[in-house]
């Protein structure tokens, strides 16, 4: 990344993430940048000498906070599921659907059918607007490929917005996401002869950041998904997995097991594997807006999980299917409207909690030596970030100490 220019930002309210106290709140902030990473932050009065020629820039009035991090999503797909969406409102369940050969595998015919550029080309806009709502850092999974080819397809597309686009990717290898209609009732063989040769492909070609698996009645068992967990174990690849949401297969438990970054959605969630993720330092990520989309009635146990010290993400799950959803603001809004999460909870979710469910040890605080991505909102008050549906407006982004 080319070098930024030194930057002093002046007169905000910072929420550092960094304790002490609530959100690490200091008033009359100041922030220090220099080569794209914070090298000073702090109260104002407080500003060594070193930093007050620096050139600078006034967002008085305004809230900093890390720019968020959005840990869950699979922005890269191609078509529309708008009509699964009227058939759901008709009556027809989510797994009615995908069982008739619709939901997951439409999008993957649409996607197989695309080719790379469509796929950049799909991907962009929602990029800027999980841009626009504060994000910075965005993890994107494959899985709506299901072959070889189109797999890494998706990752390569996925790590081609990065050029495109003032962003971080992450990609995560989500093979095990359905059985493609030629291996239907033969999910072993779909692993076996596609689902890890892909994994392996991928990782050669240096595409892959972490190894994820929906284990589910209508996707794969918890032995199947451990058979995943082996080869990304081998490869040296960390491991997450879509558990316990639509049912309880203790996945969780599993995903804990092999010391995974994170154990995500949950709402089947029981104690087992509550105790399985502290043990294990799992981090939860909560998925509102698949809850909301599917009108799902079993809320995932906040309030068990935070007993237990298990940290929480909040995420978008952005996908066509069950969480068209690309704002991590109204996901954190939901996460405390219909979860009974904190704001702060929420915001955590969002910035440390995020990170350290992508194993990224350099962002989601304002910290020294950190990197410099930082959101600056109208807003007063952090609590502002999940009180106001959608978040409060969105002075600028700054990315690797760049104002964007
Ligand atoms: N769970 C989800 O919420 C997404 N994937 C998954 O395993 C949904 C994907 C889709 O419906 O397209
Ligand atoms: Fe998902």
């Amino acid at each position: 990344m080319p070098k930024s220019p030194d930057l002093l930002l002046t007169g905000a309210r910072l929420a550092t993430m960094a304790g002490p106290g609530p959100y690490g709140l200091v008033d009359d902030g100041a922030l220090a940048i220099r080569d794209g990473l914070i090298a000073w932050a702090g109260a104002m009065a407080d500003l060594p000498s070193d930093y007050r020629n620096w050139p600078k820039h006034a967002v008085d009035g305004c809230l900093v906070t890390p720019a968020l991090i959005d840990c869950h999503t699979h922005t890269v797909f191609a078509g529309s599921r708008a009509l699964e969406f009227e058939q759901r409102l008709q009556g027809a369940s989510y797994a009615e659907i995908a069982k008739a050969g619709g939901g997951i595998l439409s999008t993957v015919r649409a996607t197989r059918a695309a080719g790379e550029d469509a796929l950049l080309q799909a991907a962009l806009p929602r990029i800027d607007a999980m841009l626009a709502a504060g994000a910075a850092t965005i993890e994107i999974k494959s899985g709506y490929g299901l072959d070889i080819e189109t797999e890494l397809a998706m990752l390569r597309t996925a790590r081609r917005i990065a050029a495109e686009r003032p962003v971080r990717i992450r990609t995560t290898f989500l093979g095990a996401h359905a059985v493609p209609p030629d291996y239907k009732g033969r999910a072993d063989a779909y692993l076996t002869e596609t689902c890890l040769p892909a994994l392996e492909a991928a990782h050669a070609a240096g595409l892959v950041d972490a190894v994820d698996g929906f284990c589910e009645g209508i996707a794969f068992s918890p032995a199947q998904i451990a058979r995943v967990f082996d080869a990304a174990t081998a490869l040296g690849l960390p491991v997450k997995l879509h558990a316990e949401q639509l049912s309880n297969l203790g996945g969780a438990a599993l995903a804990a097991s092999y010391r995974a970054l994170s154990a995500d959605h949950l709402e089947y969630l029981d104690e087992a594997g509550i105790a399985a993720m502290a043990g294990a330092g799992a981090v939860a990520v909560i998925l509102p807006g698949a809850f909301y989309t599917l009108r799902e009635r079993q809320a995932p146990p906040i309030e068990a999980l935070r007993a237990a010290g298990v940290p929480m993400a909040v995420a978008t799950d952005l996908n066509p299917g069950s969480s068209p959803l690309s704002s991590l603001p109204l996901a954190m809004n939901m996460a405390c409207t219909l979860f009974q999460m904190t704001p702060e909870e929420a915001l955590l979710g969002t910035t440390v909690n995020a990170a350290r469910a992508l194993g990224l040890s350099d962002c989601g605080r304002i910290a020294p030596g950190l990197r410099a991505d930082l959101a600056i909102w109208e807003a007063a008050h952090p609590a502002e970030l999940s009180y106001l549906i959608g978040g409060p407006p969105l002075r600028a982004r700054l990315f690797g100490g760049r104002i964007c």
